[in-house]
């Protein structure tokens, strides 16, 4: 009946959600674990309405046993790993949460696989900031990591980890390096939703100014539902490998600021305003990827959603949705 089974832990998040909708358009029964909470948090799943067609398990990427259980449980034959503590200036504030999370909560995936069975393959999220403050530009498998931030940190020891489990235990771990990717769903503390949602505000007069941190900073910015499919991409593969996943461009945060506000019909320089709140003890100056790797050996996309389209996408969704709260309020209300 169902081609295949996989659980996906970071369910509630922006990649938790898209790659739920892909799986189950390939025919695999999905199971996404999620961290109880006192207000449930299942609104992605609703907007890209695939919340009926999974099965929810409950499991917090620090405690052993609720991830042992989950997968003794839900028996899958993938395991894609997206729970994280993923804010990279939250990690300044919080680096031991942080650390046990995006560091350790692998390791615990990795070991119960290794005991219960080691034939699950596990894709592991990592991330550009792995390579922080690299002179080399753009950054590819080869390129030496240099973490700027406790999130980077921790993301590079699970990547090692998955590494030396493949190494050590033959375990089909693979690791993508996946540079940013935004969508209408991305969480409101990243800067291009916070821009996005906050343009919207202003051509509606529901705010007068937007606040950001460093302007310069430059991102290779690509569509969540088109990085997925990549993450599945490299688990059919004969053997587990690692592979940057980006569009090969980069952009500042003032460009997507201007080109924001300009599909609004507004210019950002009357809008944005720098604040120092938000400018991060250490920042990461340029990541760019070049994903030629994943392009030749997966047959990956790099250029399904340029630029300029994801940008208008977000603006796009964030004007619907304070021009008809009613329309976005019911993927909250359903799950009341
Ligand atoms: P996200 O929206 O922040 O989602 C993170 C998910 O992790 C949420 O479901 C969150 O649950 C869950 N989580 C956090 N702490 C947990 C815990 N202790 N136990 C169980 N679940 C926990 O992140 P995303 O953008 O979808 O990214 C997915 C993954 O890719 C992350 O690992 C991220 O670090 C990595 N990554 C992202 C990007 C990007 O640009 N988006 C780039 C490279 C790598 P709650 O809803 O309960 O908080
Ligand atoms: O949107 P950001 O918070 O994303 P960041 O730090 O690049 O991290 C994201 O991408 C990583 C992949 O490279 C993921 F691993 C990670 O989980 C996350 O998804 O910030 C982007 C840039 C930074 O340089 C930041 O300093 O924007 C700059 N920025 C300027 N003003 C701001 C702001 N960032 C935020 N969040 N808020 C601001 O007001």
């Amino acid at each position: 009946m169902f081609n295949k089974r996989a659980l996906i832990t970071g369910i509630t998040g922006q990649d938790g959600a898209y790659l739920a909708k892909f799986l189950v358009s390939k025919g695999y029964k999905v199971f996404g674990a999620y961290r109880r909470s006192s207000t449930r948090n299942f609104w992605r799943l609703h907007y890209l309405d695939v919340k009926k067609d999974i099965e929810l398990l409950p499991v917090d990427m620090i405690d052993q046993t609720s991830i042992m259980q989950a997968i003794s449980s839900c028996e899958p034959d993938e395991i894609y790993n997206l729970a994280a503590q993923s804010f990279v200036g939250d990690s300044f504030m919080e680096p031991i949460a942080t650390g046990e999370i995006s560091g350790l909560g692998v390791v615990r995936i990795l070991d119960t696989i290794r005991l219960l069975n080691p034939k699950i393959k596990l894709y592991q999220a990592s991330t550009s900031e792995m390579y922080g403050n690299s002179t080399i530009v753009p950054q590819n498998e080869d390129t030496p990591f240099q973490p700027s931030s406790p999130y980077a940190a921790a993301k590079l020891y699970a990547h090692w980890v998955v590494r030396n489990y493949r190494e050590a235990y033959g375990l089909f771990a693979c690791s993508g390096i996946l540079f940013n990717h935004e969508s209408p769903i991305r969480g409101i503390e990243f800067v291009t939703k916070k821009i996005t949602d906050t343009a919207a505000r202003i051509k509606l007069g529901l705010s007068e100014k937007l606040h950001l941190g460093n302007l310069e900073a430059k991102r290779d910015w690509g569509f969540a539902g088109d990085y997925v499919k990549a993450m599945w991409l490299m688990l059919q593969q004969p053997t587990p490998d690692d592979f940057v996943i980006a569009t090969g461009e980069s952009h500042s945060v003032q460009e997507f600021c201007d080109v924001a506000f300009g599909e609004l019909g507004l210019q950002a320089k009357d809008y944005v305003v720098v604040d120092q709140k938000f400018v991060r003890p250490r920042d990461v100056a340029h990541l760019q990827g070049d994903s030629s790797k994943a392009q030749r050996m997966l047959g990956w996309n790099q250029k399904e959603t340029p630029f300029s389209e994801l940008v208008r996408m977000m603006v796009r969704a964030d004007l619907e949705k304070y021009q008809h709260p009613d329309r976005f309020m019911k993927h909250f209300l359903k799950h009341i």
